[in-house]
């Protein structure tokens, strides 16, 4: 059996659980709503009555507008609290009626009301109320106001017993009936009013019959306020004749609301009845939370599923565009003809030509003895071109990539908003371009870099030439791309052309081996340049999804404590009989297993 600081380190467990759940980002309005459902009632029932079973019971008017909730408040509290009206909705605000003597617990830090209503809390206390019962007015369940119909969600979340006004001719309508299911789900004591019923004994016959008839085919006990005796005249449905009003208080006549008060009045006198009904409604909170953490646990797992999906499709976007990208790099006909045509022109001359022909160690000359025979070296267009070439070729491959990915996730819940409100996501990211070019730049110069080092260190090529290892490094950069493998029939023309004078001047600058391994490092390193601007611009897709992972670690936590709240639960005595048994039984009142840690 659980003892009682288990029951209040376990709620406060499930709470930080609910606050994490419902503070994300979540998908889809259903589940959004358990997890804001699960927070709110965590926060505004479960830990409040784990931590005591004295604080006031909040009484919890639910209905349809204008079925008479406030024009009951105010009979009850025999005079006008709560603002009856013709204007519908009327009431916004929350109005909760209590003796002063329980203004502060009602208003203490972590007590519910506050919790969930905040600023919309309007608290009358008066001396002619019972003791530990506060009443309250809540706005209607079926509001047009979106925000009231949230506010009263929140409270049917942390009431302790509901009554549910209705009318003769109302009680049937939907969304109230949502409601009530999910005070059934959750396990709050219910009673039932219907306010104006027909004059007609076999009409008012018909209305009840009917009433009872929806209450058992959808397993709603409404014997909220007498569990223990529901045979002997237990109040589950009160009807209200039409025409029971008393202006003078805005409200309900007295003798109309006589049943209830009287029950309401028998509570503020006994204080373990209070307790008891306090407990009871704890209890049916505990038995409805587990299968709700439950479903909210699917619910994260639902949600990784799809997640990962998303991620995977932006994911296999980019690297397909990449892997095409690299082809085209590799085939070597992006590079525009005009930069070329220059390089050509410089490799192609008649003093170069001469050189790698008769091999460079015939000339025994450093490089810049060789650059000082050859005309200038294109350096400074053709690397401007070629960069341009590559960044133009990259992104439109990101630009497709990004296209793709921004296609596939509109057509998605999870993704549907951030993409169409954010025209950038349908192509490449606006320093795209600017980035990838710092890159090249960088590549460029590790080329540089390594020609220095090749060139200076086996052959003394680069030794006070540096005009000449640009040129050089240029002439292996384009070696990456354009080279003579392959290419043939009509491929066969500047580029072609340019490659194979290209290859035989480096040849006879490096010797092959050398050239060959500088080729292949300039290659890697450009694809590892590309690969991070690729994943730079695949980041900004991943950002909008949620990792996977850590849904499913939520997901695993969420069971781990729905378990526990399930084998929590034969400690938790579910009847009403026995807890008030139990509560006579011990001397100060307290229910064994759910005795506050602070009543002791
Ligand atoms: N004619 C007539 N009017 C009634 C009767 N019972 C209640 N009313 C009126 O119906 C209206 C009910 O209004 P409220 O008590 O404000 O209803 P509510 O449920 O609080 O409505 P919201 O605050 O909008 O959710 C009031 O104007 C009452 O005077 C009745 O038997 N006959
Ligand atoms: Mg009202």
């Amino acid at each position: 059996m659980a003892t009682e600081p288990d029951l209040h380190a376990l709620a406060e467990r499930v709470d930080a659980l609910a606050v994490e759940r419902a503070s994300e980002r979540i998908v889809g309005d259903e589940a959004a709503r358990r997890a804001s459902r699960l927070r709110d009632h965590v926060a505004g029932h479960v830990l409040p009555r784990a931590r005591s079973l004295d604080a006031p019971l909040l009484v919890l008017l639910i209905g349809p507008t204008g079925a008479g909730k406030s024009s009951l408040v105010n009979a009850l509290a025999g005079r006008a609290v709560s603002q009856s009206g013709v204007l519908r909705p009327t009431t916004r605000e929350l109005v909760a009626v209590v003796h002063p003597e329980d203004r502060d617990a009602l208003l203490a830090e972590g007590a519910p009301l506050v919790t969930l209503a905040g600023d919309r809390l309007r608290i009358v206390s008066d001396e002619g109320e019972p003791r530990g019962i506060a009443l309250v007015d809540a706005p209607d369940v079926d509001s047009i106001e979106h925000a009231n119909r949230e506010l009263t969600d929140r409270l049917a979340e942390a009431a302790d017993l509901g009554i549910f006004v209705t009318t003769a001719t109302r009680y049937a309508d939907r969304v109230p009936w949502d409601v009530l299911l999910r005070a059934r789900d959750r396990g709050l004591p219910l009673v039932v009013v219907v306010n104006r019923m027909p004059e007609l004994a076999a009409d008012r016959v018909a209305v009840l019959d009917d009433v009872d008839r929806l209450l058992a085919e959808f397993g709603i006990d409404a014997h909220g306020l007498d569990p223990a005796t529901p045979e002997a005249g237990a109040l589950q449905v009160l009807p209200i004749p039409e025409g029971a009003v008393d202006d003078h208080i805005d409200g309900l006549t007295s003798e109309a609301v006589a049943p209830l008060r009287a029950r309401i009045d028998a509570l503020g006198r006994d204080r373990d009845a209070r307790r008891a009904l306090a407990a009871r409604a704890l209890a049916g909170s505990l038995a409805g939370l587990a299968p709700l953490l439950q479903r909210v646990a699917d619910d994260a797992d639902h949600e990784a599923i799809e997640a990962d999906a998303l991620r995977r499709t932006a994911q296999n976007a980019f690297e397909t565009e990449l892997a095409s990208l690299r082809d085209d790099l590799a085939r070597g006909t992006f590079l525009r003809a005009e930069a070329l045509r220059q390089w050509q022109a410089f490799v192609g001359a008649d003093e170069v030509t001469r050189l790698f022909s008769s091999g460079i160690g015939k000339v025994r000359g450093t490089l810049s003895a060789l650059i000082r025979g050859t005309p200038r070296a294109p350096v400074a267009e053709v690397r401007e071109d070629a960069l341009a070439d590559i960044v133009a070729l990259a992104r439109s491959h990101a630009a497709e990539a990004a296209r793709r990915t921004a296609a596939d996730w509109a057509d998605e819940p999870a993704t549907r908003d951030a993409v169409t409100d954010d025209p950038e996501l349908w192509g490449p990211s606006r320093r795209f371009d600017e980035r990838l070019t710092g890159r090249l730049e960088g590549w460029v110069d590790s080329i540089a870099m390594d020609v220095q080092s090749t060139g200076g260190g086996k052959r003394r090529l680069a030794k006070g030439a540096s005009i000449g290892v640009n040129a050089a490094g240029i002439g292996v950069m384009l070696a990456t791309f354009a080279h003579t493998g392959g290419v043939t029939g009509a491929e066969v023309g500047v580029a072609a052309a340019t490659a194979f004078l290209n290859q035989k001047l480096l040849e006879a600058l490096f010797g092959e081996a050398a050239l060959v391994e500088m080729i292949e490092g300039a290659r890697s390193r450009l694809a590892a340049a590309l690969a991070e601007s690729f994943e730079e611009e695949l980041g900004r897709y991943r950002g909008l999804v949620r990792d996977g992972a850590d849904l499913r670690d939520l997901a695993a936590r969420l069971r781990a404590t729905a378990g526990e709240v399930a084998a929590l639960q034969p400690a938790v005595p579910l009847d009403a009989r026995s807890l008030a048994a139990e509560a006579q039984a011990t001397p100060t009142g307290a229910v064994a297993g759910l005795e506050p840690a602070d009543a002791r």
